[in-house]
């Protein structure tokens, strides 16, 4: 392993003295807003994450290196190469690895190059899940098998309506993946705090976060967690506003004959245009709202260990 994964020294150090890390992912930096907006927001996160007492560890692959933690000119060529990276999951891992070329990690990889580090605690904005339509198309995310099989907690603001929410719960339920609500009963939707489904548990503490996933590893219960954290309702959308988007971009997508991996950048970029940047600045928000809480609970999982 040490032939692939490259651990950025500060990271490194700050894992070696059981200091707390926060892994954070490429493919939202990538493909998942545009420039330069996604370059700022990458750094503020990090930003936030030193501020709150931890160390962020950026995850990609450069140059056929599975990298935990990254240069600010590294986050600059990822940000402005845009989709022109691969995108990556746990699939694409080792042809991109092999051919000594550049990634950008998803959800389901950056769990996987967090893990092989050391990292447990990963912030981003939303999770990939089960589409709308799912039971003719079968496209579900990789992510969600990877959190039933690798010991990363993801804080994310839920799943977006782009999906099919209710499945997407049912997956994770299925895959013994708990969902936390943070400060919640509901399961928050990205855009907006509620989605009207109920989260499996609701912990309204830091403290309280880190004890259960300190009991879940402990145990050897296999795994990861969703942190569900509402965006702050002075950030989020209008419903209808937002739901309108996410059906003609769904509508869009059927038109084109847009599938597989394609599908939810697709989608994230056309909710964007249609709300005419609407989008973009609640998802930023809610991005920097996850970096922090989930600094928070680093700090608070450092001081169990
Ligand atoms: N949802 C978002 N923003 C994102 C993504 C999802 O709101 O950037 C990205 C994440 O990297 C996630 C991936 O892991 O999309 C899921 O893609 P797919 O559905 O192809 O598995
Ligand atoms: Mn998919």
């Amino acid at each position: 392993m040490k032939n692939y994964l490259e651990i950025h020294s500060e990271v490194n150090n700050a894992l070696a003295e059981g200091k707390p890390v926060v892994a954070l992912e490429s493919t939202i930096i990538s493909h998942g807003m545009p420039y330069p907006q996604n370059v700022e927001t990458a750094k503020k996160v990090e930003d936030i994450i030193r501020k709150n007492g931890a160390v962020p560890a950026t995850i990609a692959i450069i140059g056929g290196k599975l990298k935990a933690g990254l240069s600010s000119d590294e986050l600059d060529y990822l940000g402005k190469a845009g989709q022109e990276v691969t995108k990556v999951s746990r699939r694409d891992i080792p042809f991109i690895a092999a051919a000594g070329k550049d990634g950008a990690t998803t959800v389901a990889s950056t769990m996987i190059i967090a893990s092989m580090a050391g990292i447990k605690i990963f912030a981003t904005g939303g999770i990939g899940g089960v589409h709308r339509g799912a039971e003719s198309t079968f496209d579900i995310s990789a992510d969600l098998q990877e959190l039933s099989k690798t010991n990363v907690a993801v804080f994310c603001a839920g799943a977006k309506s782009i999906l099919d929410i209710g499945l997407t719960l049912e997956y994770l339920e299925t895959n013994g993946v708990p969902v936390i609500g943070y400060g919640t009963d509901d399961v928050p939707a990205f855009y907006t705090p509620k989605s009207g489904f109920k989260a499996d548990y609701r912990l309204d503490s830091t403290d309280e976060i880190a004890s259960v996933l300190k009991a879940k590893w402990d145990m050897d219960l296999k795994g990861g967690a969703v942190i569900a954290n509402p965006i702050p309702e002075e950030f989020a959308m209008d419903d209808e506003i937002i739901n309108e988007a996410i059906n003609t971009a769904l509508t869009e997508l059927q038109e084109n004959g847009i599938k597989g991996k394609e599908s939810t950048p697709f989608l994230l970029a056309r909710v964007s245009e249609l709300t005419g940047g609407d989008s973009l600045a609640s998802n930023i928000q809610l991005v920097l709202n996850n970096a922090e809480l989930a600094a928070k609970t680093a700090v608070a999982y450092s001081r169990l260990k």
